[in-house]
């Protein structure tokens, strides 16, 4: 059993209804269990700004398959999500990015662990130090925590739901 944090985010449309449908799709892929979802944070984009603001979280998860695999089944419940959004909107309205699996190094050309953007990004570090703040990412050598006192990344983040809120969002309007 490994335990993996995932990074969830959402920016066109209903963004908590995103996240919510992302998280019952992600819990419901065979041989993997939830373990905890931190808060929502409502943040500003980072790389490219003419875009709305994201809502972000991570979640914690248990699982049992190739890490390869559960990139593919993320990228089914992205395509899931997304399709009612190809029609709508355009692009992006979930993203999920394995952020790190135990200790684990892993680079291949589809599948990088942990995350390449991790430490760079505040709108990752906060909700996972809320949940796993002494997690120790091997591969940088650091804890969570570390890694978000460290970060230069001082683009503007702010709560918008406590995480028991986000699980008792209707997943349907
Ligand atoms: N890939 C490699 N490693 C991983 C990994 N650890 N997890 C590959 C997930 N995917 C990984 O991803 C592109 C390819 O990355 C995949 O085919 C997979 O094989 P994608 O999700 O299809 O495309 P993308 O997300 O547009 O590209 P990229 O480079 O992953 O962007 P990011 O890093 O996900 O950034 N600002 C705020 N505030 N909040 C956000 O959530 N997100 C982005 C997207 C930009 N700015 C943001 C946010
Ligand atoms: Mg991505």
């Amino acid at each position: 059993m490994a335990r993996v944090f995932l990074g969830l985010g959402s920016n066109v449309g209903n963004r908590l209804l995103y996240l919510r449908q992302a998280v019952d799709l992600v819990v419901n892929i065979p041989g993997l269990t939830f373990v905890t979802i931190s808060p929502v944070y409502e943040t500003e984009p980072v790389g490219y700004f003419e875009q709305s603001d994201f809502l972000n979280a991570v979640a914690e998860l248990n699982f049992e398959m190739a890490p390869e695999n559960l990139l593919s089944e993320l990228q089914e419940i992205e395509r899931m999500l997304g399709r009612e959004r190809e029609i709508r909107w355009g692009p992006r309205t979930i993203d999920i990015d394995i952020l790190a699996i135990d200790a684990l190094y892993y680079n291949s050309p589809r599948l990088r662990v942990p995350h390449p953007e991790l430490a760079n990004r505040l709108f990752v570090l906060q909700p996972f130090d809320d949940i796993a703040a002494d997690y120790p990412v091997f591969a940088l050598g650091k804890t969570v925590h570390r890694l978000l006192e460290m970060t230069t990344d001082r683009s503007k983040i702010k709560f918008y739901l406590s995480s028991q809120a986000l699980l008792n969002q209707p997943k349907e309007v």
